[in-house]
């Protein structure tokens, strides 16, 4: 069915692309989910299976019609495959994105990647004292490749839990994931075990296999941290900047760098070089009188907003509407979330599309590879690339939207905690705690996850913190989450204002006047991209063991209010293992089990204290959330 265009998107300037595009001819992803429509019932509801070759088979719904697979596989066996698949899709992708980074550190520390220096020798340092380095009397190099060698040591099967989930949880974690045989041993023998589980003829126990997926979300966490503690060691720890967002970020008379997909290791240096005075000269001499204008898309968007400033264009769901300005010079991708639809728009504009991982080709595209040895090399040949695109920009097509949102980004833990230091220096979780106590803060909820095309573009984010704002919750956002809140301005300190109820606008203004601000914290702190999600449970770690209980004990929650990947189903998996209860603003395809609704809706709660609240109005999740945290401030003994 073809939604009217309002009901895409509630961001303006998405929706004056889509009257371009539209006036244009051009097919976006809203017209191909048109054309999709009505969606195959039984996949929504996750009974179908193609795991073996006897199949495809479905599982009717409804009284009549087949309730087992060719092999005997019932509804129950075939949802919980689909899940753990999904989560393993997940787990492959962020231990992939950390792999390569544990990698990168590896040869920077043996000499071999010189575009690759450690740039942040106090996070390389925390980093070895959490999993058993040795720092003292060793150089920086020393200590580097053995933080690099235990890291790839995560991913193959090991005969003790993996370093990066047992050195960053809280020891009651530990202790139910040992009691219910969830602890991971190996990220990528973890998704080599879910396949193999979910394999024609192997695990038939919807429950067990449901448990295989928890497991595998666990060495997904531990993937998603390890990713951010390396790129902070190579590249910064993030701290807090002000920044534009939203497609009015791109500049007619610039040449226009789109960064898209996830890994820091090739926006980090385009970024860098982007900035040379012999590449700007030249994109000047191409007319360009503004320089090069780097912007970034969906989590590489995030990652070089929180190191290097640079306003985020757009995210997600809206990813083509960068080039359909018509001033996008190259669109620069590595791999996950790049939609293959780019390489077709791209082609009815003069915007060059560059892929740069040999895992991640799309045909039509320009592929530079990139590697560690020639990074800058490689950077400097994208960014000549886009100069030349920008000669053949055809100016009938330029329709920029004037659309710009102020964003306050680069919140990481560390910068959380160094602000919460300004109030107390000895002490900096104590203001934090003791406003949770006061009921200032009535608790925490991380926005994390996608836009979809299922739902209007930002309309659940917007509604959602709205509610929970006014009841003095405190947001972190990641991923495209965090492109939501930035285009509707919500990272700002005039959202706290508006928006914050008396309690919690109080403490982000003693906070925010103590950083030097002058007025509040903005109502959403930016952590990052999706594996910093890491960062937002190092918090909720650090406040659980100051406070001597376990994170399934605090009034802390997680939602996706728009979720779209198998990262997401991963990540979400691992918050509801950890404690967390986690929103869901899409139907997930597990409706056509009871058995798998039930454990992930409520059995989990009774073994890991965390379950999954799905839940498609924005305003009664929010209400649902709210209640949540009312429960666990009472059983904290505060007041709820
Ligand atoms: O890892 S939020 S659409 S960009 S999956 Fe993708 Fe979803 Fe965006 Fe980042 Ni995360
Ligand atoms: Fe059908 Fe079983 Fe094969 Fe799946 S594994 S396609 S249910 S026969």
């Amino acid at each position: 069915m073809e939604k009217n265009i309002k009901e895409k998107s509630l961001d303006r300037a998405t929706l004056s692309v889509l009257n371009v595009a539209e006036k244009a001819g051009v097919r976006t992803v809203w017209d191909r989910y048109a054309a999709q429509s009505p969606q195959c019932g039984f996949g929504e509801t996750g009974l179908c299976c193609r795991h073996c070759m006897q199949g495809p088979c479905r599982i009717s719904p409804f009284e009549h019609g087949a309730k087992e697979g060719v092999c005997g596989a019932n509804a129950d066996v075939m949802v919980a495959r689909g899940i753990c698949r999904a989560v393993a899709g997940g787990t492959a992708s962020h231990g992939g994105h950390a792999k390569h980074m544990a990698y990168t550190l590896l040869k920077s520390a043996r000499g071999e990647a010189a575009d690759y220096p450690i740039r942040d020798e106090s996070k390389l340092k925390a980093v070895a004292a959490r999993i058993g380095v040795k720092t003292e009397g060793r150089t920086i190099n020393e200590i580097a490749a053995d933080v690099a060698k235990i890291a790839l040591a995560d991913f193959s099967e090991k005969e003790s839990p993996l370093t990066w989930a047992a050195t960053t949880v809280t020891k009651g974690r530990v202790e139910t994931f040992l009691k219910f045989g969830v602890v991971p041993t190996g990220i990528d023998s973890s998704v080599a075990e879910s396949m193999h589980r979910t394999t024609y003829g192997v695990d038939a126990d919807p429950v067990n296999i449901l448990l295989g997926a928890i497991k595998c979300a666990l060495a997904d966490y531990s993937a998603c941290h390890m990713a951010t503690d390396l790129a902070d060691i190579l590249f910064g720890t993030p701290s807090p900047v002000v920044t534009q967002s939203n497609l009015g970020v791109l500049k007619k008379d610039a040449v226009n760098v789109a960064l898209h997909g996830h890994n820091a290791l090739l926006s980090d240096i385009v970024a860098q070089v982007a900035g040379e005075k012999e590449l700007n000269e030249k994109a000047k001499a191409a007319g360009a009188k503004e320089g090069i204008n780097v912007v970034g898309v969906c989590c590489t968007g995030n990652e070089v907003m929180m190191r290097h400033k640079i306003p985020l264009a757009t995210s997600s769901v809206s990813q083509e509407a960068a080039i359909i300005t018509g001033a996008l010079d190259a669109m620069v991708v590595d791999y996950q979330c790049i939609m293959p639809s780019l390489a077709g728009i791209a082609e009815c504009y003069h915007t060059q599309l560059i892929t740069t991982m040999p895992i991640a080709k799309i045909p039509k595209a320009l592929h530079i590879e990139f590697h560690e040895k020639n990074a800058k090399e490689s950077a400097r040949k994208i960014i000549e690339t886009a100069i030349e695109a920008f000669k053949k920009r055809d100016a009938a097509k330029i329709q920029i939207p004037d659309v710009t949102s102020t964003a306050y980004a680069g919140f990481s833990t560390e910068a959380i905690l160094g602000a919460l230091a300004l109030v107390n220096k000895e002490d900096p979780l104590k203001p934090l705690i003791d406003n949770i106590v006061a009921g200032n803060i009535y608790g925490v909820c991380l926005f994390a996850g996608c836009n979809t095309v299922k739902v209007t573009q930002d309309a659940n984010y917007t509604a959602m913190i709205k509610e929970l704002a006014k009841h003095n919750v405190l947001i972190l956002a990641t991923g495209c989450a965090s492109g939501a809140f930035a285009r509707h301005g919500f990272m700002t300190p005039e959202a706290t204002e508006k928006y914050a109820g008396e309690g919690l606008k109080a403490v982000l203004t003693a906070v925010g006047k103590a950083a030097g601000l002058g007025g509040p914290l903005p109502l959403v702190l930016h952590m990052g991209s999706c594996v910093d999600n890491s960062r937002a449970a190092d918090v909720a770690v650090a406040v659980a063991n100051k406070l001597g209980v376990d994170l399934n004990m605090l009034p802390v929650v997680a939602s996706a209010p728009e979720p779209v990947t198998e990262k997401a189903v991963a990540i979400g998996t691992w918050a509801v293992a950890a404690g967390l209860p986690t929103h869901l603003g899409v139907v997930p395809p597990v409706l056509g089990s009871k058995v798998v609704t039930g454990v992930l809706t409520s059995a989990a709660k009774d073994l890991f204290g965390g379950y999954f609240i799905v839940e498609t109005d924005p305003v009664a999740a929010a209400g649902k959330l709210i209640a949540v945290m009312g429960e666990r401030r009472k059983g904290l003994g505060l007041s709820a």
